[in-house]
């Protein structure tokens, strides 16, 4: 069966869903998204994902057509129609058809899609290798210019990040603000641990992850310390473990960062023990999909 994406309130065949040239998502980036994952029947903190992509709507005056409430039926509908236990979960509002100036005023109704898929694990064997990660010359957005804390559709900054990652030969990018602080990576958060105790930058220069709440969660639960603290080159190269957060990553590990081994070059106990924590996690909580 041809996989369904939900468009405007109808599902139509993914070979079909398409929007107009005039979208200002697709002419200017303008919009907002989030990335939501199920696992075995549940949607793992859907209300967080909505809660996160009605503040960038609202960043981003942008109106949602559809209340919360709404948006989370439609989505359980979306996997429902697709038979789909674990999925990746992409819902999208873009800004409406317009024309080629660039006012928002000229897109008098938001599109609205969501499209649902099968996924498994994002990184494969490198969840026990490590990743390796480089950092890269272009400066993450700075607040003050487009607060990183929009989930939008405007994603070069972080993928002038990655193509400058691929060309380094690295799994993930590090990204630095314009500060000299880091980050975070092009689509994950970043934490050291660093003598038993964790550090991850405070969510001005970072998105505010859903993973990254659940994974100082976790720590806190495990009787770990957990401090949001700027985070220089120095405390990368120097942590005993590096690891990083996402929907899609989950938590995954990074052993080498610019050529630096990172402690003893293998994923270390701590990423390990947050990396089963979070598994177990995914295992029990979440919206049911009924
Ligand atoms: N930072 C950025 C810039 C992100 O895009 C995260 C952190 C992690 O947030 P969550 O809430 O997922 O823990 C993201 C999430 C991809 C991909 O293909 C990743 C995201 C978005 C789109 C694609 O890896 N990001």
């Amino acid at each position: 069966m041809e996989l369904l994406i939900y468009f405007n309130g109808k599902f139509v065949p993914k070979n079909e869903a398409r929007t107009s040239i005039y979208d200002h998502g697709f002419l200017y980036g303008d919009g907002v998204f989030e990335g939501i994952r199920a696992y075995d029947g549940r949607v793992f903190r859907l209300d967080e994902h909505l809660d996160r992509m009605y503040d960038s709507a609202k960043a981003i005056d942008l109106k949602i057509p559809l209340s919360k409430e709404e948006m989370k039926k439609a989505i359980v509908e979306t996997l429902k129609k697709n038979n789909l236990k674990d999925a990746y979960i992409r819902p999208i509002v873009s800004r409406g058809d317009g024309d080629l100036g660039l006012d928002p005023r000229k897109c008098p109704v938001p599109n609205i899609f969501i499209i649902t898929q099968e996924w498994g694990a994002m990184y494969g064997d490198l969840y026990e290798k490590g990743l390796t990660a480089v950092t890269v010359g272009i400066r993450r957005n700075a607040p003050e210019a487009l607060p990183p804390n929009i989930k939008s559709l405007n994603y070069l900054n972080n993928i002038l990040a990655k193509i400058e990652a691929n060309v380094k030969g690295g799994d993930e990018a590090i990204m630095i603000d314009v500060h000299g602080n880091i980050s975070e990576g092009s689509g994950d958060n970043i934490f050291v641990v660093k003598n038993h105790r964790i550090f991850t930058p405070p969510a001005m220069n970072n998105l505010r992850g859903i993973t990254r709440a659940a994974a100082i969660e976790l720590a806190l639960k495990e009787g770990i310390e957990v401090s949001e603290v700027n985070l220089g080159f120095f405390d990368i190269y120097t942590a005993d473990e590096v690891f990083v957060t996402g929907t899609a990553a989950e938590i995954a590990p990074v052993t080498k960062i610019d050529g630096r081994m990172i402690g003893d070059g293998k994923p270390g106990k701590i990423s390990r023990k947050l990396m089963s924590a979070f598994k177990e996690l995914t295992r029990i909580e979440g919206t049911p999909i009924v």
